[in-house]
Parts: C-alpha cells; structure tokens; sequence
C-alpha cells in the first residue's frame, strides 16, 4: 500500500550537507512508491527575526534546491507553507490541545531561548505548527534528521490526545524516518554540534552549493584528533568518525570498508579524496540548481503544488472542524 509522506524544510539559506544526507536525500527516495508532499516551511523561518527581501529569495531558492537534488514536482506536490491557510488553522486547534509544560522541554526552543521574557511565542509553539503540518495530511511518513525526533514525538502525543477525545480516525499518528547514516551529520569544525545553517563559522558546514575549492578548505581544516587512525569510533574520534560518514553516504562505500583502504594512510590524503568525492557529488546538483532556479518551470510547479495542497488541506479540515464542533 502506498503511503502518504511528508516533510518541511526552513528557507533559511546555507543549506548544506546535513540537509541533504538527513532529510532531502530521503526525500527522493521515497518518491519511488510513496504518494510524497514536500513543503517549503516559510512561516517556520519567521520565529525568528528575518529580512522580507531575503527571506522570499531563500523561499525560491530552497524550492530551486529540492527539485535539482532530485524531487519531481510532477510525482510529489512541492509548496509553500504560507500558500496553504489550513497550517495555522489547524495549528490553533492543535495548540488548544497541547500542554505548555510539554513545549517547555522541547530542547530546540531551550537551545534558542536564552532570554526568556522576550521568546516569541512563535518560537514556543513552533513544534505545534509542525505538528499541524504533518497532521494536516494524513501523513503516514515523516523523514527528517535525528534532531527532529523530540518534535515527531509531540505531533504523535498530540494526535493520540485528540483521537482518544474526538474519535480514534481524527488523525492518522505518524512515524518519523531517519537514515542509519546521515541523520546527524556534524560540524567540521566541532564535531560534538550538529552541522547547522545558523553556525556563524561557513568552515562549519559544506552548502549544497558551494565551490569546490570551498569545500575543499572546510574539510582539510576540518577538526580531527592526534592518534593519526582513520577508525570509526564516534565516542572517541568523533571528528574522523564523522568524515567516514560524510564519505559512506556520498560514495556508497561502506566505513569499514573505508577503513580498510586507508589503513597507514595519514589523515591529508583521506580528507584529499573526501574532498573530491563531497565535491563531484555537488557538482550535477549545482548544474541542476541553475538551471531551475531561473526556469518559469519553478513559478509554475509551486502554483501547481499550492492547488494540491490546499485540496487536500481542506479536506483534512472540514473533517477535523465537525469532529471537534467548529463552525455550523
Ligand atoms: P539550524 O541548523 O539552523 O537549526 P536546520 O538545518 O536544523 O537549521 P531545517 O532547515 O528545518 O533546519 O532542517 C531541514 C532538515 O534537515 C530536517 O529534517 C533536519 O532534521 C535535517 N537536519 C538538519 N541538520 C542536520 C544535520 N546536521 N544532520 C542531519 N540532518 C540534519
Ligand atoms: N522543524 C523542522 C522543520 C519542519 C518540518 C515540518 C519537518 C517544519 N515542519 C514538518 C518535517 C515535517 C526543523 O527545524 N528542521
């Protein structure tokens, strides 16, 4: 049977390898037997402070960037969060039935609320308007990055709440999907954080669109360790171990099997040879990415996927409002 899939990703520019391996990688992947919705999260990016002129570049950019790693307007409905009203109607239902003790130990909003008195609320609630997003669909799948796991849990706690007051096929509960490898890719330049669009250093992460002599430099000055072993031992060498992921999942060798070719090899011609694959990887996607980018094509398929949306969207509403006793 196929399944109903979905995911968002923030135009927040810099989107990078962490991305891909974690989230869009899957994304495409899925699209093989899955019926897949893939949105741009736009109201998301306004939790936080953001430039009106850059933030709808980064909308199309970001849109640009899914259809050139590969996810195909014309199989999956690619659009825009804000096109679709029925994500904050659903979010306000959803938040009336979520616990303000439960968001207070979401660690993404601990991590970026450091001035309590002046969060904004939006970015206390923003787990219940993803909620809302994958709700809004009926969606069976959820794939995303490790990060995400406290958020899919909360969107299933809050569906089961409501199904158990309203009746049980109010929503459907869904499951997250993370990658064995990729769903946490780490910063190069500190391995103990997860590479981030938001990390101020750019040798922190490797954008989907950069060059190679960009990417070249932020692996060879990529934090390592001094015993000189290319082992995978997260715990101990998190720096190498993470390379030999990165490696892995570009290349599709296994990491031990990685680890049997450059036994005695030091440290420079590996991170060499990473650099070159990360590279050749990114090229086809960059090539593609202009392409599209420019192309009406883009324009029309978001027009396209804003019309699939909200026919579905409107459909999971008018079931949700009888259920719960809104309107007449
Ligand atoms: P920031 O790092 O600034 O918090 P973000 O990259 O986490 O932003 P999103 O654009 O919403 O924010 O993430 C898109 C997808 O990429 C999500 O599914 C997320 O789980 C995944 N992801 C993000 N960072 C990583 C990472 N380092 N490794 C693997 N997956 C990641
Ligand atoms: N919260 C996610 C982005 C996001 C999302 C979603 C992912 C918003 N809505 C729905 C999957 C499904 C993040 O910060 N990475």
């Amino acid at each position: 049977m196929t399944k109903r899939v979905f995911s968002g990703v923030q135009p927040t520019g810099n989107i990078h390898i962490g991305n891909y391996l974690g989230a869009l990688k899957q994304f495409v992947q899925l699209q093989e037997d899955n019926e897949c919705i893939y949105c741009i999260v736009d109201m998301h990016a306004i939790t936080l402070p953001k430039d009106p002129k850059e933030l709808r570049k980064n909308i199309l950019d970001t849109a640009a960037l899914y259809m050139a790693v590969g996810v195909d307007p014309s199989r999956s409905v690619v659009f825009v969060q804000s096109d679709v009203p029925g994500h904050a109607d659903l979010a306000w239902i959803l938040m009336c039935n979520a616990y303000t003790g439960e968001l207070s130990r979401m660690t993404q909003f601990k991590d970026k609320n450091r001035d309590n008195e002046s969060a904004p609320m939006g970015l206390f609630s923003y787990p219940v308007l993803m909620a809302a997003d994958i709700l809004l669909y009926d969606s069976d799948i959820v794939p995303v990055g490790n990060d995400q796991k406290q958020h899919i849990e909360l969107t299933r706690d809050i569906a089961v709440r409501i199904n158990n007051k309203y009746g049980k096929d109010t929503f459907v509960v869904p499951d997250g999907r993370f990658l064995k490898e990729g769903a946490r890719i780490m910063a190069l330049d500190d391995p103990m954080s997860k590479m981030s669009k938001s990390a101020e250093s750019a040798l922190s992460r490797i954008s989907l669109l950069d060059e190679a002599a960009t990417v070249k430099k932020a692996i060879m000055r990529s934090t390592t360790d001094s015993d000189g072993e290319i082992r995978f031992d997260a715990e101990n060498k998190p720096g190498i171990s993470n390379l030999l992921t990165i490696y892995s999942a570009f290349s599709g060798v296994p990491a031990t099997e990685l680890e049997r070719r450059y036994r005695g090899e030091g440290y420079g011609a590996f991170k060499k040879d990473l650099a070159e694959v990360v590279a050749e990887s990114l090229a086809p996607i960059k090539r593609s990415y202009a392409e599209i980018r420019q192309s009406e094509e883009l324009i029309r398929a978001l027009k396209d996927g804003e019309e699939r949306a909200n026919a579905l969207a409107e459909k999971t509403m008018k079931r949700v409002k009888e259920r719960i006793g809104l309107g007449r």
